[in-house]
């Protein structure tokens, strides 16, 4: 139902990602049920699906009292949000080091708050050697170069590269050439623990933005968000985050033109009903008025508005008087009503085996009036 012009308003990147879309449903269907019995109840104060004992103790896989996964001695505490991730890369595709400098600070900056008394979240990088001093926690690596993985080939390089132990701590990012002979990023579960970036010359030249807002992006997914938030409904102006195509490249704009934010929306934005729109309303709320937002005109051209808790003139007839426009904001050929949605406070943290000890069912559980 996509009209051409939007595909030439599209980046590379991200139109070959939309076709990962539908791979993401039929890979997570695909997944056989996890055995999880006998469940074991374990206490996570933070609520960052690593139990207080691991980030208290360490992470001992196989109770032979050595610890596999020293959490602490990596920067974790019981009392504060971390979110692990093992980056392993082909020589030459791991992208520019600063566009983990910038994910760190995104997640630092998250408006969640912590059983500390803190907000936002830490993130440690381990992409091994290449992280310098910085980001090697000793478990990232190079992997060996093949220009093109499969689906499977990507599975079997997790298995291969990240320990078992390790599987149950770190989110896995493999940076390589090409996918099924495409580019883009992808992410293998929605939440998951497993993700590919794939930003081949042979098909894409990214910038450091691209960078950046892929790594989020797909990260995002592995925490269970979805490109309309908590559904799957793209382009929503109303839905000011990296996770929604509109702003995945660029990041959502501020209205004072300051650096884009490349990360999820903090609070819900009113729901906008494409049967009858109103412009003098924009957003609906004044807290919009910090952003501009993205929308389809009825022509196909995709326009900018102002700052968005201001009038959009969204049938774009030059005026923002309209009360009941009509208006396909997102061109998926449907008027529909687009809800907003609270990406931080809705992240799942446990996406796959992240949580879960090695060869047992435990199942994590929050207490009552947790984060
Ligand atoms: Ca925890
Ligand atoms: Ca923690
Ligand atoms: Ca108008
Ligand atoms: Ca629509
Ligand atoms: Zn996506």
């Amino acid at each position: 139902m996509r009209r051409p012009s939007r595909q030439t308003t599209l980046s590379l990147l991200a139109a070959l990602a939309v076709a990962g879309v539908a791979g993401i449903a039929t890979t997570a269907m695909a997944q056989p049920a996890e055995p999880r019995s006998p469940v074991v109840s374990a206490t996570d104060v933070d609520g960052d699906a690593l139990p207080d004992d691991w980030e208290r103790n360490g992470y001992d896989a196989n109770g032979d009292g050595i610890v596999d996964v020293d959490l602490p001695a990596m920067g974790a505490s019981p009392d504060q949000k971390d979110l692990f991730v093992e980056v392993d890369h082909m020589a030459g595709f791991l992208g520019p080091i600063v566009a983990f400098d910038r994910a760190v600070q995104v997640y630092a900056t998250a408006p969640v708050s912590n059983p500390n008394g803190s907000t936002g979240i830490r993130l440690h990088v381990d992409l091994g050697p290449a992280g310098g001093t910085k980001y090697n926690l000793g478990g990232g690596n190079e992997v060996p170069y093949a220009a093109s993985l499969t689906t499977s080939q990507v599975y079997a390089a997790k298995a291969t590269h990240q320990t078992a132990a390790r599987a149950a701590v770190f989110h896995y990012f493999l940076y390589m050439d090409r996918y099924n002979n495409g580019c883009g990023g992808y992410a293998f579960g929605v939440p998951g623990d497993l993700a590919i970036v794939a930003m081949s010359p042979v098909c894409t030249n990214p910038t450091e933005n691209t960078w950046t807002g892929v790594f989020i992006h797909e990260f995002g997914h592995l925490l269970g968000l979805h490109h309309g938030g908590a559904d799957a409904t793209n382009f929503k102006p109303n839905y000011l985050s990296v996770m929604n195509y509109a702003f995945s490249n660029r990041g959502v704009l501020r209205a004072d033109g300051s650096s884009p934010y490349f990360g999820y929306q903090e609070s819900a934005l009113p729901p906008l009903s494409e049967t009858s729109l109103s412009e003098p309303r924009g957003l609906g709320t004044p807290s919009a008025d910090e952003w501009r937002t993205i929308y389809e005109c009825p022509s196909g051209t995709q326009t900018t508005s102002g700052p968005a808790g201001q009038p959009i003139d969204w049938n774009c007839d030059g005026d923002t008087t309209d009360t009941a426009a009509q208006v396909d904001l997102n061109n998926d050929g449907q008027l529909t009503q687009l809800n907003s949605h609270a990406d931080w406070y809705a992240l799942r943290y446990g996406g796959g085996a992240v949580g879960d000890p090695v060869g047992t069912a435990l199942r994590v559980v929050q207490r009552p009036g947790a984060p």
